[in-house]
């Protein structure tokens, strides 16, 4: 497939740009900073939230597929959550249809489900839950994208990342892991399954740990090969991991991410 990669210069772009073209994918990177060294496809510098950058590049290139990995990965003030999230994402949905792109691929984050009580397995149809401004962005891109399957028929799977690290560096992340070659797989699954619709699935590898339910990654192709407990000794125990322990979200449903919605002057 040809694909629009965007955050193509981020932690998981670094990583999926490479990976995609080894199993024989062409990728066209986009990202707000330069093409990195050693990325020789073609790219992009712009800012996704300009609907008018965004649609030039579905001009310039054909497309046959998009991964939107765009967007800042932490807490922010809710405006700047809904542009980076939401925006982008309506940005890049509105010249797919214009160009009848129909498969769209969303690195949506757990922290959508985040204040969820972490007692039993979360599935895809926990309620939406966020934990943050950040994941208030992520259930809202999430909703755009559902609105975009119905109306227009765009494929779109949302995959709820964990903790994309190239190993799990604490407790919850030996449930949590996403590891660097599970992340290909997932993309490239949720870039090729037939016909999906609106589709969430729970992005992390095969933890012996995990909470999260894996089957409807498994429906659309995700068969995760890693899992983080083969670090476990490499896993100290810290301070905050009870308190962490308490919520699917982990840090950002503690109290330490609170926050006013709105930045004042
Ligand atoms: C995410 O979605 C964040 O972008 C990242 O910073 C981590 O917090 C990760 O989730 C996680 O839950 O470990």
């Amino acid at each position: 497939m040809r694909v629009l990669v965007t955050g193509a210069a981020g932690s998981i772009g670094q990583v999926l740009v490479p990976g995609l073209t080894d199993r024989g994918h062409e990728v066209v990177g986009l990202d707000r900073v330069p093409q990195p060294e050693g990325h020789d496809g073609r790219w992009y510098t712009l800012d996704a939230t300009d609907p008018d950058a965004v649609a030039a590049v579905f001009e310039e290139e054909s497309i046959n597929g998009v991964v939107h990995l765009a967007g800042h990965p932490g807490e922010s003030s809710l405006p700047d959550a809904l542009t980076s999230h939401v925006v982008t994402t309506a940005a890049l949905l509105d010249a797919m249809v214009e160009h009848d792109v129909t498969r769209f691929v969303y690195a949506s984050s757990n922290h959508a489900v985040g204040r969820t009580p972490r007692r039993d397995q979360v599935t895809v149809d926990t309620r939406p839950r966020p934990d943050t401004f950040y994941g208030v962005g992520k259930v809202a891109a999430e909703a755009v994208l559902s609105l975009y399957a119905d109306r227009y028929g765009i494929d779109a799977v949302s995959c709820r990342i964990g903790s994309f690290l190239p190993q799990p560096e604490s407790v919850r992340a030996l449930s949590t892991w996403l590891s660097h070659d599970d992340c290909v797989r997932m993309v490239e699954a949720a870039l090729t399954a037939p016909a999906p619709g609106f589709a969430v699935l729970y992005g992390i590898s095969a933890n012996t740990r995990a909470w999260w339910d894996l089957e409807p990654g498994r429906a659309l192709g995700y068969e995760p090969q890693d899992d983080a407990e083969d670090f476990v000794d490499r896993v100290a125990a810290a301070p905050d991991d009870e308190v962490e322990a308490a919520h699917v979200g982990g840090p950002f449903a503690t109290e330490r991410f609170y926050r006013p919605a709105l930045d004042r002057a």
